[in-house]
């Protein structure tokens, strides 16, 4: 059998990068380490006494489980000790940890944005998680302490941006503005290997995902939307199925493949939405984009948002393109 490993691919695609002297692909080498030594523990959870709450809460006010704290400490190890990074934004951690102290990050020149573990309150449970990165060029000249403005560049300035399925298989999945390209972890070898090369989102789906249990706070251009995935109609092929996970890289990577729409948008008890814009909606909304799909927070363009902080949230419409224009006509229809 012939393959291509992650290792490989990166490699044979340095040439993207005139100005990159192989940094790049090394970040990229340290993220998929950090997610194999991950899965591996997210593949024992049941077993080992990692699973349950660890009994502190992150700064979202959330409680925070084990393996969240160990997949941060995992991408934290590979990243500063990879003298690539030199400064991560993480879920799990109120202010960024700058790497430029240390002798070995002084000069790199990349920043890291990570949600370590994305719906983690699904692990106990046995259903899909993953870990999701975003990846941005310093604005500074290297060697000295990175400044904010340079953590808080627009989600189109992301250089590579990336996310790991942690599910029947593994998946790394990852763009650097050329296409995407999705990696299937050989647990016989322990490697990724490119399984699904340049991945295409449909133009149009016919799965709605979203959590309806908050159809009540939803404002009226979602509530129409529903109704409309809802409404029969042979030519679009509605009603349309509904298919939710509560997993965000779980529920992308199914539309990903198959098609469809992923909102979570603002509700009363989420003003701003719920995901955070810059670990998890931009990074999602630049790969959905580089496979020909759209990614809207419902008036703007995800990857058009200032962000004005390290933690801030963001409404999201995002999936086949031709599903998210029908939401815009709907919020146009109720402004
Ligand atoms: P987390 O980063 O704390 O795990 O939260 C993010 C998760 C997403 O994966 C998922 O789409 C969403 O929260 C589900 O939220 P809800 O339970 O409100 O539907
Ligand atoms: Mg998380």
């Amino acid at each position: 059998m012939s393959f291509k490993t992650l290792g490989q691919f990166i490699i044979e695609k340095q040439g993207d990068f005139p100005y990159a002297k192989g940094e790049l692909s090394r970040l990229l080498r340290d993220i998929g380490i950090a997610a194999k030594i991950i899965n591996y523990e997210v593949n024992k959870a049941g077993l080992a006494d990692i699973l349950g709450e660890h009994g502190v809460q992150n700064v979202q006010g959330e409680k925070q489980q084990k393996l969240d704290v160990y997949a941060d400490e995992q991408f934290i190890q590979a990243l500063s000790r990879g003298g690539e990074c030199c400064y991560i934004a993480s879920e799990e951690h109120e202010e960024g940890i700058d790497l430029t102290t240390q002798p070995y990050s002084k000069d790199a020149k990349y920043i890291v944005c990570i949600d370590p573990l994305d719906g983690s309150s699904n692990i106990d449970l046995n259903v899909s998680v993953g870990s999701i990165f975003s990846i941005y060029r310093r604005k500074e000249k290297e060697g000295q302490p990175v400044a904010i403005h340079e953590v808080l560049q627009y989600g189109h300035e992301q250089i590579a941006a990336g996310y790991v399925i942690y599910g029947s298989s593994t998946m790394l999945v990852y763009t650097t503005g050329k296409g995407v390209n999705g990696f299937t972890l050989d647990p016989s070898i322990g490697e990724f290997c490119l399984s699904h090369p340049d991945m295409k989102i449909p133009e149009e789906g016919k799965t709605y995902s979203i959590n309806e249990g908050n159809y009540l706070r939803f404002p009226q251009y979602v509530k129409d939307y529903i109704k409309y995935c809802q409404m029969e109609d042979p030519i679009s092929q509605r009603p349309y199925t509904s298919r939710y996970i509560g997993s965000m890289v779980a529920d992308l990577h199914r539309t990903m493949i198959i098609g469809g729409i992923f909102l979570y948008p603002e509700t009363q008890q989420y003003p701003q939405g719920k995901l955070r814009l810059l670990y998890e909606c931009n990074p999602m909304a630049f790969i959905i984009e580089q496979a020909g799909g759209k990614a809207l927070s419902g008036q703007e363009r995800i990857l058009d948002i200032q962000p004005t902080q390290l933690h801030q949230r963001s409404p999201i419409v995002i999936g086949s393109k031709k599903m998210v224009e029908k939401v815009e006509e709907f919020l146009m229809e109720n402004e």
